[in-house]
């Protein structure tokens, strides 16, 4: 295969995404100087247009599709056998307001949010698109199969199955097992199984799942670490046009994931303290009180924490110069702004 073509453009317009994070928003995410340097990279970019071109492949073809929000709500599912197909797809995708060309599961960056109970016992079913050029695969980290999974090579028009048992709870990243691995997690080949103890992971709460990544220009900068933007959920800073919204005084639990593929997450949350915090998702690894959570390329976490009267709650990686390139998300309690029990109300922060 030709190594180049499955490069993705680097039609890289610095004003994009980037600049519809809201100052507001990085403002109250506490970011603003670097709300200013991204007018300094702006302005790097425009002077670094030769070399943008000279490393610019644009996709073949037009643009399938616009990747969709991505609704980050999750809910319990029952125990039971459970059977999850996915379809690997190679596509033109508009992130934002650039285009990339990815790999991905169901067309979805990242695939889709799996869900099960330990002790279940899980089927794959895997299929490559006719139109790919290349092999899949998928490594499910909450297995104990020989590669994860990765034993099972789809040629493109191709399917293929495994199944596996479910031994331990927790948020498990799968991702694309094909060689080399780095490419296929950088195009987009990536997501999140959620394995529910037997037990539940506690009280009923709103639930939400957050999967931090990399997006790469080209395969280039995937093997120089050079990443074009970050984001939660695929598309860089989408929870701040639309927000997550929970209510006042209330609680929620999130499971988050890096995907990587090579960089690291310091996962924080804007004005509140996560009560519990599960490291790679399993009950057994509670901590309590934390602030930001270190989260390797593939680790995990479930985490609980409190919005304390109404306002804005942004979640980060507090590696701020990845925040400032996408990583970053708004969380609203109550109508969003300042009220009982937040921080008019200096009697209300959780002192009882
Ligand atoms: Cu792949």
């Amino acid at each position: 295969m030709d190594s180049q073509s499955p490069t993705r453009p680097r039609r890289i317009r610095r004003r994009g995404s980037l600049a519809l994070i809201s100052t507001a928003a990085l403002v109250a995410a506490g970011v603003t100087g670097l709300a200013s340097c991204q007018g300094d990279n702006s302005s790097d970019g425009a002077a670094q247009g030769t070399s943008a071109a000279e490393t610019s492949t644009a996709p073949d073809g037009p643009v399938d599709f616009t990747m969709p929000a991505y609704d980050p709500r999750t809910k319990p599912v029952q125990p039971g056998p459970k059977t999850f197909e996915l379809t690997t797809t190679e596509k033109n995708v508009k992130v934002g307001d650039k285009v990339y060309r990815m790999w991905t599961f169901n067309n979805s960056v990242p695939g889709p949010v799996l869900r099960a109970v330990q002790g279940d016992t899980v089927t794959i079913k895997i299929k490559n698109d006719k139109s790919s050029q290349f092999f899949h695969s998928v490594d499910y980290h909450a297995s104990r199969l020989t590669l994860g999974g990765g034993h099972v090579q789809v040629a493109p028009g191709k399917a293929g199955e495994f199944k596996f048992k479910l031994d331990y709870p927790g948020v498990f990243m799968y991702h694309c097992a094909t060689a080399p691995v780095l490419h296929h997690i950088g195009m987009g080949m990536y997501g999140m199984i959620i394995v529910q103890p037997k037990k539940g992971f506690g009280r009923p709460m709103p639930e939400y799942a957050i999967t931090q990544s990399e997006i790469y220009g080209s395969l280039e900068d995937i093997n120089t670490n050079n990443e074009d933007a970050m984001a939660f959920n695929g598309i860089p800073a989408q929870y701040l046009t639309r927000p997550i919204k929970v209510k006042a005084n209330s609680d929620a639990r999130f499971f988050v994931l890096n995907a990587g593929p090579s960089e690291q997450s310091s996962f924080h949350i804007v004005g509140t303290i996560f009560d519990k915090a599960y490291d790679d998702g399993n009950p057994f690894n509670l901590t309590v009180g934390r602030q930001t959570l270190n989260l390797p390329a593939s680790g995990s976490t479930v985490l609980e924490a409190k919005f304390v009267g109404e306002g804005q709650f942004p979640f980060v990686t507090h590696q701020f110069d990845h925040a400032a390139k996408g990583a970053i998300g708004m969380i609203l309690a109550g109508d969003g702004k300042p009220g009982p029990g937040g921080a008019s109300d200096p009697g209300a922060n959780g002192h009882h």
